[in-house]
Order: C-alpha cells, then sequence, then structure tokens
C-alpha cells in the first residue's frame, strides 16, 4: 500500500507507537522554534528540566510578539530568552529579525524534517514539504531535552488542487476556500496534504500562506509536496543542499478528498468573527472601511509585498483609511528597500511597522471604536484586535491594497489587466540578527538573567480520587484561547507572571471568573464544541491551573489545548451525551467520582449536587497521558521517568 507524504514523514521519525489512526504515536523531533510570548515559560521549564544543552538538530527562539517595550517586562524577557539560548545551545532571531514562521521559512525549515513550534501557526513549514506542528510550550521544551512528541495518529486529507489562480485571486482565497468548505472544526485530527496539478502553479510562500492558516481549521498540520519549486526557493535562499523531493506515492490512500479548482476560485473574505465565515468580496459588496493591515506570518513575504507595492504604486490611501504595513521579516524589508518597492509603499501613505506580529497579536493599530478593519492576518476572533467592537475581515494583500487605495472593501479585479512582480533569482541573506549560542565550554559560565517580571510558573497538585467543586464558568461552542487568555499590547508582558495575568481570565465571559475562582479555591469550567481552539498558549491551561481549575467539561476539544491541559495536570473530558451540556448550569455544585477508575476505564460520572443527577463523562487517555495526570503535570511525569 502506497503511503501519503505527511505518512513517509512520519514513518521515518516513528518512536513509539503504531501508525494506526486515532492511536497516540510519538515522533522524533529535528528542529523547534519558540517565539516570545510563549518563549518565556518555554524555557522557564527547559531549566526546570535541567538540561544542559538541547539535543534537537536546530532549535531557534525568535522575538516577535512582544515587540512593543511600553515598560521593563518585555525587553526583561528578550534579555531572559537571549541568556538561556546562549547557555543552552539555542539560536536566538533578535526582534527586529522578522516573525518566527516567515524567518523559518526562509532561513531554516528543511524537506522532510519534523519541526514543533510553540505557536499555532508553525505549520507554515508545511509549504517547503516539512511536518510543522504547533505545540504546547511543555512539548517543545521536552522536545529541546531530546524527548519525542506525541500526537494521536491523524486522518489524512487531501485536498487536490487542479487549475491555476486568475489575476488577482491569491493563496489566501485557497485556504479561504479550504475554511468555507471544513469550518473551524473541520481539521480537526486530521493532517491536509495538498497535491494534484494545480500545486505547480504555486511558489512555496503561496504554499505557505495556506499551510500557515490551516490552523485555522483545527488541523494537526498541512503540508505540500517538495518539488522543483521548493528547491528552486531554496536555491534563492542559498540552501539547495537542504532540498530533496518529497511527495506521496501515486497509490496513496486518504481519508477524505477535497477538490478545488484554483481558476474558479474569486477574491474572498473571511467576515467578522471567525476565520471561517467566508463570502466572496463581490458578494459583500463596497462596505466602507477604516482601516487596513498588511502583514502577519500569513502574508508578509516579498512576493506579498511586491504585490501591495505594485497596487499602491503611484496612487494615495484613501483619506478615510489608516493602512499599516509589517513586512514579515529584515530580509523581506531590507530587499523592498533595495528594489524600490517600499518608497512606492511610503509614497502611497503607508505606515511602515517593523518586521514583527505586531498588529495581528494586539501589539498596537488597535482601531477606531466599532471601526471595520481588512487585515491579510490569520485570526478575528471577537476582541483580538484591542477594540472590543471592531469588524475585522480577513483578507489578500491585493483585496486589502486595492481597499486601502478606494476606502471600501474591493474586488481587486476591478483594478483591471494583469499584476506583474519580478522575484529575484536570489534573496538577500544577512543573518546577522541571529545569535549563534556560546560555545559548550564557554556556556558553563553563562548566566542566565531574570527580571522582576518573571515569576515561577504554578505547579500542579497530585491528582486525588474525589473532586468537588463548582462549575464556576459555563460557554459555549467555539471558545478560542483568546477568550481563555486574552493577548493584546497590555496583558502580553506579562506572559511570564502567571499570578498578574489570572486577573484577565476568561474576562471577556465573565468579568468575575478570577474572584469567583479565587473565593472558590477550586472549580470545574463546562463548554462546549471545539473548545480552546485557536493558539498554541499554555497560558491557557497554566492560569486555570492557577486559579484552582480541576477539570473541563466540554462537548469537544481543540488538540493543542487539550495536550497543553493535560500537560498541566487539568481533565479534558467530554460529555458521553452531548445534550447532558444543558443539565449544568454556572454556580451547581459538582463532585468527580472515582477518578483513579474512571482513567482506567476511560468513563466518569460527575454528580450534579445541585440538580441531584449523575452525568457519565467520556475521558480516553493513553498510558502515557495517564501516567502525566497522576504525576500532577508533564514537567513533573519527565522528571520521574
Ligand atoms: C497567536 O496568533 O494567537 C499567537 C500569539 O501567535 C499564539 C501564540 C501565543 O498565544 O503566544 C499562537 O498562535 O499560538
Ligand atoms: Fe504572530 Fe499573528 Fe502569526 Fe501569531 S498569527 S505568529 S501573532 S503574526
Amino acid at each position: 500500500m502506497g503511503l501519503t507524504l505527511s505518512e513517509k514523514i512520519i514513518k521515518e521519525h516513528l518512536v513509539c507507537g503504531e501508525m494506526i489512526k486515532g492511536e497516540e504515536i510519538g515522533i522524533r523531533i529535528d528542529q523547534t522554534l519558540t517565539q516570545d510570548a510563549t518563549g518565556t515559560m518555554v524555557y522557564l521549564e527547559l531549566e526546570a528540566m535541567e538540561i544542559d544543552r538541547v539535543k534537537t538538530e536546530l532549535s531557534v527562539a525568535y522575538i516577535d510578539h512582544n515587540t512593543l517595550q511600553t515598560g521593563f517586562e518585555n525587553a526583561d524577557d528578550h534579555h531572559f530568552i537571549g541568556s538561556v539560548c546562549k547557555k543552552r545551545g539555542v539560536l536566538f532571531s533578535r526582534p527586529g529579525n522578522g516573525i518566527c514562521h516567515q524567518v523559518h521559512l526562509e532561513r531554516f525549515a528543511v524537506p522532510g524534517k519534523t519541526l514543533i513550534g510553540s505557536d499555532s501557526h508553525t505549520p507554515t513549514g508545511g509549504g517547503i514539504g516539512m511536518l510543522a506542528m504547533g505545540a504546547g510550550g511543555l512539548d517543545v521544551a521536552v522536545a529541546m531535552g531530546g524527548g519525542a512528541y506525541y500526537i494521536t495518529m491523524p486522518k489524512i486529507c487531501k485536498v487536490n488542487l487542479t487549475g491555476s489562480l486568475s489575476p488577482y485571486v491569491a493563496a489566501k482565497d485557497v485556504i479561504l476556500e479550504v475554511l468555507r468548505i471544513l469550518s473551524v472544526k473541520g481539521g480537526v485530527g486530521k493532517i491536509i496534504e495538498y497535491t494534484g496539478e494545480g500545486v505547480k502553479t504555486l511558489s512555496v510562500p503561496e504554499r505557505a500562506t495556506i499551510t500557515n492558516m490551516g490552523a485555522e481549521l483545527g488541523a494537526t498540520t498541512s503540508i505540500f509536496p517538495s518539488d522543483e519549486i521548493t528547491k528552486e526557493f531554496l536555491e534563492a535562499q542559498d540552501r539547495g543542499s537542504d532540498w530533496i523531493e518529497l511527495s506521496a506515492d501515486p497509490n496513496a490512500i486518504y481519508d477524505e478528498e477535497i477538490e478545488i479548482n484554483l481558476s474558479t476560485l474569486e477574491p474572498l473574505a473571511a467576515m467578522p468573527h471567525m476565520p471561517d465565515n467566508v463570502r466572496k468580496v463581490s458578494e459583500i459588496g463596497k462596505i466602507k472601511i477604516d482601516q487596513v493591515c498588511i502583514g502577519s506570518c500569513t502574508n508578509s513575504s516579498l512576493s506579498d509585498m511586491l504585490k501591495v507595492a505594485a497596487i499602491l504604486k503611484g496612487k494615495k490611501v484613501a483619506p478615510n483609511v489608516s493602512l499599516s504595513i509589517a513586512p514579515g521579516s529584515k530580509q523581506v524589508l531590507s530587499m523592498l528597500a533595495t528594489c524600490g518597492a517600499l518608497t512606492d509603499i511610503i509614497d502611497a501613505g503607508a505606515r511602515i511597522l517593523e518586521s514583527a506580529c505586531g498588529p495581528c497579536i494586539g501589539m498596537g493599530q488597535a482601531p477606531n471604536s466599532g471601526g471595520i478593519s481588512l487585515r491579510t492576518f490569520n485570526r478575528n476572533f471577537e476582541g483580538r484586535s484591542g477594540t472590543a467592537d471592531a469588524g475585522i475581515y480577513l483578507v489578500s494583500p491585493e483585496v486589502a491594497a486595492a481597499s486601502a487605495i478606494n476606502g471600501y472593501l474591493t474586488d481587486p479585479r476591478t483594478l483591471g489587466g494583469e499584476l506583474k512582480i519580478s522575484m529575484p533569482t536570489r534573496f538577500l541573506i544577512n543573518d546577522n540578527m541571529i545569535e549563534l549560542p556560546a560555545s559548550p565550554e564557554e556556556a558553563r559560565d553563562v548566566e542566565v538573567i531574570y527580571g522582576p517580571n518573571i515569576k515561577p510558573f504554578p505547579k500542579s497538585n497530585k491528582l486525588t480520587d474525589e473532586i468537588q467543586a463548582p462549575a464556576i464558568l459555563k460557554v459555549g461552542d467555539n471558545i478560542t484561547t483568546d477568550h481563555i487568555m486574552p493577548a493584546g499590547a497590555k496583558i502580553l508582558p506579562y506572559r511570564s507572571n502567571i499570578p498578574y495575568l489570572s486577573q484577565f481570565c476568561f474576562r471577556q465571559c465573565d468579568e468575575n471568573f478570577a474572584e469567583n475562582c479565587k473565593a472558590a479555591g477550586k472549580g470545574f469550567i463546562i463548554g462546549g464544541a471545539n473548545y480552546g481552539q485557536g493558539s498554541s498558549r499554555e497560558h491557557a491551561a497554566l492560569v486555570p491551573l492557577y486559579l484552582g481549575i480541576k477539570a473541563v467539561i466540554t462537548k469537544s476539544f481543540a488538540r493543542i489545548h487539550a495536550a497543553n491541559l493535560i500537560n498541566a495536570g487539568i481533565m479534558p473530558l467530554t460529555f458521553e451525551n452531548a445534550d447532558d451540556y444543558d443539565k449544568i448550569c454556572q454556580g451547581d455544585d459538582l463532585v468527580l467520582t472515582n477518578v483513579f477508575a474512571g482513567l482506567d476505564s476511560g468513563k466518569f460520572i460527575l454528580k450534579n449536587t445541585t440538580k441531584n443527577i449523575d452525568i457519565p463523562l467520556v475521558g480516553v487517555f493513553t498510558k502515557r497521558q495517564k501516567a502525566i495526570l497522576k504525576a500532577g503535570d508533564l514537567l513533573q511525569y519527565t522528571k520521574s521517568s
């Protein structure tokens, strides 16, 4: 039987388990990446694990999220991460060097290798044929220490691409179309593999846009074959020797198949407030806009920026619109400057931001009250922009640039002609903002620098056989990690200070959540379907742990968040009958009985003592997960095993 591309890479890296769909497998990790918003925790965990030097082929720490320095906190975190990197053998990408996924694609991603990153958009590397997955911080720390990464063997969904994109239709429209078809839950438990004739018409950055935003499908990852186009890209990055050819066997068997004819696609937009709320731009019509933001790890490559520059050239940003542009990396910015395209962008009136996540994570550029903002980003969750009542539309760079000039949502095809850009055969290579670690001998004298805002992370208590606690919060479907642990300029500087961070937990859903938790001392969270979608931030588990949450009971979970809960020693349990969700009200007193027997059988009973009813729950854990929960958390488990 032939193998899919993902199966080939998994097989090559399998250290534990069998490639049977739905079973747990452990895979060897070749590369890791971290960013600073999750990185402080990762490196605190690495230090707690007492690992002398990282054991991966390559580990890189990027500073790209918390670059707005309104106080000492972010700069202290940068120094802390930099010092651990120097000591432990990790490359350090300094602030200004670019967004982790963009820089990693340019300089480090290798077809056929495995990568995990403490950021949910790590699958960007799939654009180059890498098996790249987002993971919780602790999982990344364990992988740096040489440990395997455990996932449930996913189903493989084939997306067969035919035809080629029409002028002004972009890779963003391809992934928006996949989101329209599959929804934000549609990729859970799956790897999305792109195949077909249409693949050859897409460049590596275009493929990376598609795999990047596969995160919004909830997919484990997304991947493209490694072909001649991949080779050209790697050669242009002076990394031709990293190339290998890689594709699925012709007789590979897939669990699901989707057909997309690229030629029939039109410019699309994800309307507020979910990435799968997709409609054709031509159908939405000419809505008036207040802001346009171009950049983020989804759409900040050189080719994206050159297209934007070509549309803006000789034009002026509409008077009612604020246009900001953040090129994805120093390489992109400096090449834009060299070829003159940056001048076209500046002359049109764009506000140039540093090469970082910026507005995508609410680090500046919050829209005006009730403002409409078009963004080339990947998430438009309510409030994420920093303005609670803003409406965010996710669009391609072409739609963004055309709309910025007109002042209203514009189908770029109305600009006419064809958008011609010329891509250089060689990128400008200058890795001078990547600091190399100290040699093992020198590393002994390197001191790890802890700023005053860096507080120890919470430890969990040993599991008990009976847990009595109130339903401290009840929420609905599709709760994102931005609901659980919001980001934004005001809160992000405290990513290394869990006690301080805790006051913001679930604020958008219940402003008294933290106080209620403190008063009760413990609690259960009740949720709907796809709980914990979005970011990989383990803070969405560590902060509830700090606030005394013992278990989260939902209709279903997003993959990375469920793993983060287990790693933090919080049980993710689901209703055996989804309708039982209605049998619990916020504030009800609950008792989870016979927990240890439940861990073995996978079945639990939750007594709602307020309503005097028993509710059957399910919690199927692997041997390793049971051991983690029994040990208290992954850190204690790793130390003891
Ligand atoms: C995001 O896009 O939400 C982030 C910020 O990059 C997160 C990581 C984080 O919360 O720090 C992600 O996607 O994992
Ligand atoms: Fe940064 Fe936004 Fe990408 Fe997250 S999604 S890594 S915040 S650019």
